[in-house]
């Protein structure tokens, strides 16, 4: 009998036909749609930001693996999948090039209002509205990151095509030749031009940028966040941007996905995406490849390829 798990976010159709093909898949719609099945459920294939509501994961007593098909474990209650013996995994590296790739799209597109002059050519305002205001440039602007691993690194080495001078902060000094560690993210936020979030989600980050730091990358400071909605306070941001205290911000993620404040989609100064940085047909195959691996490495009794816990 082919063991069942429950599919909590859809994936791509030839890694659903996969697990499809090895695993009764219940397609997940709600809790109360659990009730008959959950004791047979042994593994959960999921987003990154999606993870394991907790209503679900407490209802599936025979639960041994969540799967995540991203890099966040934020949205995954880990101290519980401890204490009842369920491995989590996760898909690090396959998607760290297209994450740095966005946050280099979104800063060239909130500096040279790129959306904006896309609209603008599209609506027929060329040669017949005033011309657009223009953009600030980019090469050679300071560079600050939060969160210098696999996908803040890719930031960085991006950003050195631009000749832009890099800092960034972190729980610790990497000790990276090109890139200066800056203890104090204030410190960071007041030397930097761009603030780009790469760092994880959960409580320790939450709403670590804040009023405070907005003000001090400034009015003619921009904020990126490819990371999670969560390390921004939203609330903040949106009254920063709203006094003038903040440039701008490029936003791929936000604090209620999939609901993204008014001020926010009405605001000029945002260049928004609908959480789409990893989302290209090679990295999320070779997200889904490691998904279907790992489920596939636990239910064969063999060493799991991608694990956090
Ligand atoms: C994905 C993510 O969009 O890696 C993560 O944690 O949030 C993103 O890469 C997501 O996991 C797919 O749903």
């Amino acid at each position: 009998m082919k063991p069942e798990i429950l599919l909590i976010e859809p994936m791509m159709p030839e890694i659903e036909r996969q697990l499809d093909a090895a695993y009764t898949v219940h397609r997940f719609t709600s809790v109360a749609q659990l009730k008959d099945i959950a004791a047979n459920i042994r593994g959960i294939a999921t987003g990154g930001a999606t993870g394991v509501p907790q209503a679900v994961m407490d209802s599936l007593p025979a639960l041994e693996i969540i799967a995540i098909n991203g890099i966040g474990t934020d949205a995954v209650n880990l101290k519980q999948a401890r204490e009842r013996n369920i491995h989590v995994t996760t898909t690090p590296g396959v998607l760290t090039d297209d994450v740095a790739d966005m946050a280099i799209g979104l800063v060239l597109s909130l500096l040279r209002g790129l959306p904006a002059g896309d609209r603008y050519v599209r609506d027929g305002a060329w040669g017949d509205k005033p011309a657009l205001p223009l953009g600030r440039k980019v090469t050679g602007r300071k560079l600050g990151i939060i969160g210098m691993g696999r996908v803040g690194r890719a930031i960085a080495h991006r950003a050195q095509a631009f000749a832009m001078p890099v800092s960034y902060t972190d729980l610790r000094d990497f000790e990276l030749k090109d890139y200066a560690f800056v203890p104090d993210l204030l410190s960071l936020a007041r030397n930097s031009e761009i603030l780009v979030i790469a760092a994880s989600g959960g409580g320790g980050s939450r709403h670590l940028v804040n009023a405070e730091v907005m003000e001090a990358l400034g009015p003619d400071g921009f904020l990126v966040n490819v990371a999670r909605g969560s390390v921004v306070d939203e609330q903040a941001l949106i009254q920063a941007l709203d006094a003038g205290k903040l440039g701008g911000a490029a936003l791929d993620v936000f604090e209620h996905e999939p609901d993204v404040p008014a001020p926010l989609r009405h605001s000029t100064r945002v260049v928004l995406q609908p959480h789409r940085a990893s989302a290209t047909v090679e990295t999320r195959l070779a997200m889904g490849d490691l998904v279907v691996k790992n489920l596939a490495a636990h239910f064969a009794d063999q060493a799991l390829l991608t694990a956090v816990i």
